[in-house]
């Protein structure tokens, strides 16, 4: 236990904000702003473990969309302070908001993150590869930060920077992984018995939702997204963030002003066009409700309809449309019937891969084909993933993707 002399030091864990998602531009903005104020007034340090960004490189407008939110944050009265800062970057603050930079953020090595810039602009401390501690009356609370990498460079980074915790601090663990526990799906995957001992606290990123563990006994904590993305069954829960008192090793969710999102089941079984619409229909008001939300509904339809219908006798689009200006419309057809056969289409409608970025999910492919084959070359598999995924122009990826891959020619 850390060293409890009545000071309380509540730190707040907010995740995945996304500024800049497209789809959902202004609410990634809203939501974080909302989570950060709140989490302002409810702690007195804010860590972040990732994907305050939605991309590598966010255009400008999306720039200052964060570096409006993290200068009025940082002008806010804390009474904590960043007094020690051992990490990749150099800290310009000691005002108590950390992060790392996360999958959505990563890119080639030795290259600027955003993250990394809010951290050069004194806006955060980028805690990437080190640690910071947070002191209030004389309490410390130490953060170790590793930005996210490849799946399977974690293991070796963990190995080469050894995070230990320090004495009389309460330590945190801070990451921005898939682990195999909760995504049981690639040997990539750290396990929770690899991250490294002694800390009190082990707090991650990236998957959306919120998920509460044990990790070598003590609390591991995802506060999940602030703004939908993914539109898996998993992110209908309420966004938020957690609010973690290090003095008592107790936490609590605080839930954040969201949109709302909803996923119904219709089965079409035996059913026409006219009763197909008809259910559609009722299942979409159900779902709507009272008030002028908006929420996010998204129709999954199942099951054969009668025989000699077809879902294409069905107007779904004029039903979308009837709802625009009570509800944002998703209809999923099965239309993926004839690749219905597919294991990995299989596990990924059953949810076991419900917590999975359709990304994440291509380069476990590209991974797992590159190793197959005799893939025998210096720059690791999902380097080379990244690298060819980078936003520069086609001809500027292949030509370094050939650089890396052919040094000698
Ligand atoms: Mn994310």
């Amino acid at each position: 236990m850390p060293n409890v002399i009545g000071v309380l030091v509540k730190i707040a864990i907010a995740s995945d904000f996304h500024l800049g998602y497209e789809r959902f531009r202004e609410d990634a903005y809203k939501q974080a702003e909302v989570a950060l104020d709140e989490a302002s007034k409810a702690a007195d340090a804010i860590i972040i473990p990732g994907d305050v960004f939605d991309m590598r490189v966010p255009k400008p407008d999306v720039l200052a969309e964060a570096i409006n939110l993290f200068r009025n944050l940082s002008k806010k009265g804390w009474k904590a302070k960043v007094t020690e800062v051992q990490a990749a970057s150099r800290a310009y603050t000691s005002v108590p908001i950390v992060a790392i930079p996360g999958t959505h953020e990563r890119r080639a090595q030795g290259v600027e993150n955003p993250v990394n810039l809010l951290g050069l602009a004194g806006l955060l401390i980028d805690v990437s590869d080190g640690y910071a501690v947070i002191e209030k009356d004389g309490e410390k609370v130490m953060v170790y930060g590793i930005g996210g990498v490849s799946e399977e460079r974690f293991l070796e980074t963990i190995k080469k920077l050894d995070p230990k915790p320090k004495a009389n601090h309460f330590n945190i663990f801070m990451f921005h992984q898939s682990t195999y526990e909760l995504l049981p799906f690639s040997e990539d995957f750290v396990r929770f018995d690899q991250l490294p001992k002694g800390f009190d606290l082990y707090v991650d990123g990236h998957i959306h939702n919120k998920v509460e563990k044990k990790v070598h006994g003590k609390h591991f904590l995802i506060p999940g997204s602030t703004v939908l993305t993914q539109l898996k069954d998993a992110e209908q829960e309420e966004k938020g963030f957690f609010v973690f008192d290090t003095a008592t090793g107790a936490y609590t969710f605080h839930k954040i002003k969201s949109r709302r999102f909803v996923v119904v089941k219709v089965d079409m079984t035996g059913k026409d066009a006219e009763q197909l619409a008809s259910d559609t229909r009722k299942a979409i008001t159900a779902a709507v409700q009272s008030g002028a939300d908006m929420p996010v509904v998204r129709v999954e339809l199942s099951g054969t309809m009668k025989k000699g219908t077809r879902g294409i006798d069905v107007d779904f689009q004029g039903i979308i449309k009837e709802y625009h200006d009570r509800a944002i419309v998703e209809i999923a057809k099965p239309g993926m019937e004839t690749i219905e056969s597919s294991t990995d289409v299989d596990s990924l409608r059953k949810g076991s891969l419900e917590n999975m970025s359709v990304k994440d999910y291509g380069l476990g492919i590209f991974v797992e084909k590159l190793k197959q084959s005799k893939y025998g070359l210096s720059i690791g598999p999902s380097e080379l993933f990244e690298l060819l995924s980078e936003d520069a122009s086609k001809e500027k990826v292949i030509k370094k993707a050939l650089e890396e891959l052919f040094p000698s020619l």
